[in-house]
């Protein structure tokens, strides 16, 4: 009742691990994967190793987490073997990778063999790349196309919310061949210990995510709904399965689930079985409650 085609790939259902979560060893996104989730994403690998931001790079606050992790991840050379491991897991692999230039995306998507690829152009704190190029739809549009002529797989390109207009970068990413968009990254965001009057966050500011983003990206993937041909994925706060039916009645065609996985790792298998009772309940498919907020 929950299986879809999405861009190609074949999903057992709509609920995705994020990037960033559980995503630098082939070992826990095999895991994540055992545990249900319809796809994995990996954490974001870029091309030479990155050892990211001083500490603290992660802290709760109200309703969320704020990060700054700063890109940590082992390079493209030294990931293979984790793609690999992770695809044990039986659902489809999706590689988040991220560079500073077209030629450096195209350069790392050519190197790794995964299910698909999903670019970020979207990290709110990291200089040089993420929303420092994901906010300007010429560049994303180049970047889109760079990688889409250098690989067959599936281009995801993820989107950033700290813009004024995410359409018009969701437009960038259809014109450069994106198959899919991914909305949205984290929001920009900062906390400061009245005690001692200091930024919290090792690199001062950093993006928040969970329950409190929720609405900002339903906001965005109803907006993307309206102007792309190419599904949306949906991502941002979802720690329940009513949030799931919520984003795809946005117009979501699948979700990604992040700062809740590292709650309940079984997230997953919690969500599937309920959506399920929820819509048999109802009568409704998932065709029909796609972007069914879009009929009102
Ligand atoms: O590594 C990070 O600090 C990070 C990344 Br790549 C991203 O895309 N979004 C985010 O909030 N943190």
């Amino acid at each position: 009742m929950l299986s879809l085609t999405l861009t190609g790939l074949k999903l057992e259902n709509p609920l995705m691990l994020a990037a960033g979560i559980m995503g630098t060893t082939g070992g826990s996104l095999k895991r994540i994967a055992e545990c249900g989730a319809g796809a994995v994403v990996t954490k974001s690998i870029g091309l030479e190793p990155k050892s990211g931001h001083s500490n603290p790079s992660m802290v709760e606050v109200d309703c969320g987490f704020l990060n700054a992790m700063g890109l940590p991840n082992p390079s493209y050379k030294n990931f293979q073997d984790e793609i690999d491991t992770a695809r044990k897991g039986s659902v489809p692999v999706i590689a988040s990778i991220f560079g500073g230039f077209a030629d450096e995306f195209s350069e790392i998507a050519k190197a790794l063999d995964a299910d698909a690829f999903e670019l970020n152009v979207s990290c709110p704190h990291a200089h040089g790349y993420g929303t420092d190029i994901g906010t300007d739809p010429e560049l994303v549009e180049d970047i889109t196309h760079a990688v889409k002529k250098a690989i067959s797989a599936p281009v995801w390109v993820k989107l950033t919310p700290n813009v004024t207009d995410i359409k018009s970068t969701g437009l960038a990413a259809q014109r450069g061949g994106a198959d899919a968009v991914v909305a949205i990254n984290t929001v920009r965001g900062m906390a400061i210990d009245i005690e001692t009057g200091c930024p919290i966050l090792g690199n001062r500011f950093g993006g928040l995510s969970g329950r409190a983003i929720k609405p900002v990206a339903i906001k965005c993937v109803f907006d993307l709904y309206e102007v792309l041909d190419i599904p949306v994925i949906g991502v941002g706060g979802i720690s329940d399965w009513r949030d799931a039916v919520e984003f795809i009645m946005a117009g979501a065609r699948a979700v990604q689930i992040g700062s809740a996985v590292g709650e309940n790792i079984n997230i997953f298998q919690d969500i599937s079985p309920c959506m399920e009772a929820f819509m048999a309940e109802k009568q409704w498919t998932l065709d029909d409650i796609y972007g069914m907020a879009h009929e009102v």
